[in-house]
């Protein structure tokens, strides 16, 4: 069998909970980290069919979507085959949730064997309801170790997870790897009143080797840290690591953390129904974007429109699926995310694909002006590199005929407006290839987030979001 070699192979998936590598390998499992990739791709595509098998023997949902796609699972044994396999995507996992009360019958699982439920906030649509099976926690949690280790965090390191604990599951994975690697876990959480200005009291008393949030978090903290005159490099945080949005990979964000906190910056996080969604994480020897760990959960990154996956060196959606999970396991979810993927030698020594620049935002988030597509972040990353910024903005995308517009407001803390303003229009202009209208607004204008930030008001008719 092609994964003989590789540690802990099998399906189910089931891991040793006492293992923990050697204290001076960088890698958790060397072989499955190390290997050919073409060795490991081989393993992956056995693998394949036996998941697609049992979703398919174990979820009406799975059942009927193959045998409305003509689709034998036995048959998936080449990579054609997989891509001809069809993409999920949310909305059917809501309507399937609806129809079959709560967590749809994609579950695989018997009732008695579900160990966790999450759920997400809902925000954009309706909530979709997570229900983890008792032995899918633990893998998880294993997989995530993993990962934290590669990242270069320790068994006794005292990790602070600084996101919130209720409707969001990326607090809980971060927690389980930590708990799995031994470390001292502060499950902080976030989003009550007062809690971002405790928890710098808080951070200075455990002094964490690592910290867990979000991007947008991050920047908060940093800014009540400068408000209350206290130095976030005295926390003597190590390593943050961000899921949930891009930042991480936005040059002007890492910067601003970095240096904010004297720290390391690392980069992960694919979909909560993709957990263990640290599968897309940076290492201690490859900072920048994110690795693709697929032995964990296998990535392509697909044409939008075919979903087949591009050749590496370009431009797609990310689509994932799980090689691991038992409950609720995922085949070819369709992100919308968009992202660029590469296969190099990592400085890590891992022979992994990468987002070398990691996920730049979502599909329905890029806007589209006059011939040319501007992501959010590269707003923000313009932003924040000129002097004076005050630390939070507005992109307003309206329409003029058929035509779309965008302006921007910026907060500025400083005493030469239209030097910033210049600086700001120049600065865009470049970035977008566009005149960018730029208006000039005081410090602490917008609300900031302590979750995932949105800072683009479409008033667009035809895509305002019901
Ligand atoms: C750029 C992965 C997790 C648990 O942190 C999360 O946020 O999951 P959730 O709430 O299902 O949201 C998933 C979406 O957040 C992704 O589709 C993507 O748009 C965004 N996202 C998550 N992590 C990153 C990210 N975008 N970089 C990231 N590292």
């Amino acid at each position: 069998m092609a994964g003989d070699a590789m540690e802990e192979w099998h399906w189910p998936a089931g891991y040793d909970q006492e293992y923990l590598p050697d204290p001076d390998s960088p890698y958790w499992f060397p072989n499955r980290e190390t290997m050919d990739p073409e060795e490991r791709d081989a393993a992956i595509l056995e693998r394949l069919p036996q998941v697609i098998q049992y979703a398919y023997d174990n979820s009406p949902f799975y059942k009927r979507k193959y045998d409305e796609a003509g689709l034998e699972p036995k048959d998936i044994t080449t990579w054609e085959a997989f891509s001809q396999v069809p993409v999920v995507v949310k909305e059917e996992l809501r309507q399937a949730q609806i129809d079959a009360p709560p967590f749809g019958d994609y579950g695989c699982i018997p009732d008695s064997e579900v160990h966790h439920i999450h759920g997400t906030s809902g925000t954009t649509g309706t909530p979709t309801g997570f229900a983890i099976g008792r032995r899918d926690w633990e893998v998880i949690a294993d997989n995530h170790a993993r990962i934290l280790w590669g990242m270069g965090v320790r068994p006794g390191d005292t990790v602070f997870v600084s996101a919130l604990f209720s409707l969001y599951l990326g607090s809980w994975g971060a927690m389980s790897g930590a708990e799995r690697l031994r470390c001292k876990v502060f499950p902080y959480g976030a989003g009550a009143s007062g809690m971002t200005s405790r928890a710098l009291g808080w951070l200075a008393r455990t002094q964490p080797k690592a910290f867990y949030a979000t991007p947008s978090y991050a920047l908060r903290l940093a800014e009540v840290a400068e408000e209350e005159k206290v130095d976030p490099r005295e926390f003597g945080i190590k390593i943050m690591f961000f899921s949930g949005e891009p930042g991480a990979s936005v040059p002007a964000v890492r910067n601003k953390i970095e240096k904010a906190f004297d720290t390391r910056v690392v980069d992960c996080g694919t979909m909560a129904e993709m957990t263990p969604f640290m599968s897309a994480s940076a290492t201690d020897g490859s900072p920048d974007g994110m690795l693709l760990w697929q032995d964990i959960v296998y990535h392509e990154i697909c044409d939008p429109d075919t979903y087949k996956a591009v050749p590496y060196g370009d431009e797609g959606t990310p689509v994932y699926t799980h090689l691991e999970r038992t409950s609720q396991p995922m085949i070819r979810l369709l992100s919308k995310d968009l992202s660029r993927w590469e296969m190099k030698e990592n400085g890590c020594g891992r022979t992994y694909p990468s987002m070398p620049v990691g996920v730049y935002g979502r599909i329905d988030d890029m806007i589209h002006i006059r011939g040319e597509n501007v992501y959010p972040t590269e707003i923000d990353n313009v932003l924040r590199e000129i002097s004076g910024y005050g630390g939070e903005h507005r992109v307003i995308v309206t329409r003029t005929g058929s035509m779309d517009e965008i302006k921007v407001r910026a907060e500025y803390d400083g005493s030469d407006t239209s030097e910033f303003e210049k600086a700001a229009s120049s600065g865009l202009h470049r970035v977008v290839g566009l005149r960018v209208g730029v208006e000039v607004v005081e410090k602490d204008t917008f609300e900031r987030s302590e979750h995932k930030a949105n800072r683009v008001v479409d008033e667009r008719e035809h895509t305002k979001k019901q």
